[in-house]
């Protein structure tokens, strides 16, 4: 690891580990929404940007589904360098979005998805050639996911080894950051147990997990892949061969959920008071459905990676159908609680 002189931080890190009530199961939920721009990406870009600020980069640059654009815009402008985010146009979250301006990034759209976003990041980088001039933090950045990997340590620090770790994948870092993260613990002889990984990945974006299902030994890229849950909006994951790598060693598994999977999980943990946004959700939608093929026991010990927060994206909360009720004075609230008890 390059030498790191300057260090860049929010105070990442120490999500809250929360047991679900109302499913049935011993699920636990690690809410990364409690980090500092509302992603567990923050944790591995404390440690990229402060390698960038350390090397003497003035810039950085990233393609992003969003939650990455987000974090690396706040850590950037924490550290006093200029960020740039390229992103495809309608295809990230507003609030993502909303906050790449706030920190006062470069906003870069292209038209098309993540995966021409990310190849144009490659070309420009191969073009200006020097890493102290421009420094790249996308999933390519190995730096990134030796931050991800602490999201293993707390779970570990707060309930022990749990039987699976349950992980929405995209790019396909994070679940072979925190499988990691427990193999390290065991390295040191701290642990004796490893989990088993779960991934889940939404069916229309599903490289992985659809060829993984198949049986096939490398995934089926998708051109045009698509979902409700935008962060995983993903056809050609780069890190894939890690995930399936830790999947595969782990003994676990890749499974598919709908967007409908997606949007109910969301809704169950909303009524949980925890709030994430639908990619976060496809952990517990896969939790749901591994339970119900029989793949899963109720008494198994399960986490969740629940990733990002709800209000990320708010579209897509209020696109769905809600209640309200417009009065026009307090005898109707009054009356409208009384004939609901
Ligand atoms: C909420 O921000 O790829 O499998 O550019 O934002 O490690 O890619 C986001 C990914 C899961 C998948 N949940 O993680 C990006 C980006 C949320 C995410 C993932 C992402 P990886």
């Amino acid at each position: 690891m390059p030498k790191v002189t300057d260090i860049v931080t929010l105070r990442e890190g120490n999500t809250p580990l929360l047991r679900l009530n109302r499913v049935d199961g011993r699920a636990y939920v690690k809410f990364e929404g409690a980090n500092p721009t509302g992603s567990f990406k923050d944790r591995g870009m404390t440690i990229g940007v402060s390698i960038a600020r350390s090397i003497g980069s003035r810039y950085v640059i990233v393609a992003s589904t969003g939650n990455t654009a987000a974090s690396v815009a706040a850590y950037a402008a924490r550290g006093g360098l200029t960020c740039l985010v390229v992103i495809p146009r309608g295809g990230i979250a507003r609030g993502k979005l909303a906050q790449a301006i706030l920190h006062g990034a470069m906003v870069v759209e292209v038209e098309g998805n993540f995966d021409k976003a990310l190849s144009l990041v490659l070309d420009t980088l191969n073009r200006i050639g020097q890493r102290n001039i421009m420094y790249p933090l996308n999933s390519i950045n190995v730096w990134r996911l030796e931050g991800q990997k602490t999201t293993a340590f707390e779970i570990f620090l707060d309930i022990g080894v749990p039987d699976y770790v349950i992980v929405p994948v995209g790019n396909a870092g994070n679940i072979y950051a925190i499988w990691k993260g427990f193999k390290e613990l065991r390295e040191l002889g701290i642990i004796d147990k490893l989990p088993r990984m779960i991934g889940v990945q939404a069916e229309g974006a599903s490289p992985i997990a659809r060829a993984w299902r198949l049986g096939l030994d490398k995934p089926l890229f998708m051109d045009s892949p698509s979902t409700v849950a935008s962060a995983i909006r993903i056809g050609r994951p780069v890190n894939w061969f890690r995930a399936w790598r830790a999947v595969k060693e782990s003994g676990g598994t890749f499974v598919t959920v709908s967007d409908d999977e997606i949007l109910h999980a969301q809704r169950m943990l909303g009524r949980e008071g925890i709030g994430v946004e639908p990619a976060s959700a496809a952990s517990l939608a896969g939790y749901v459905k591994l339970l119900d093929e029989g793949y899963l026991r109720r008494d198994d010990t399960c986490v969740l990676i629940a990733t990002g927060h709800g209000l990320k994206d708010p579209d897509t909360i209020l696109k769905l159908s809600y209640e309200s009720v417009l009065v026009k004075d307090a005898m109707e609230i009054v009356n409208l609680v009384l004939s609901r008890s």
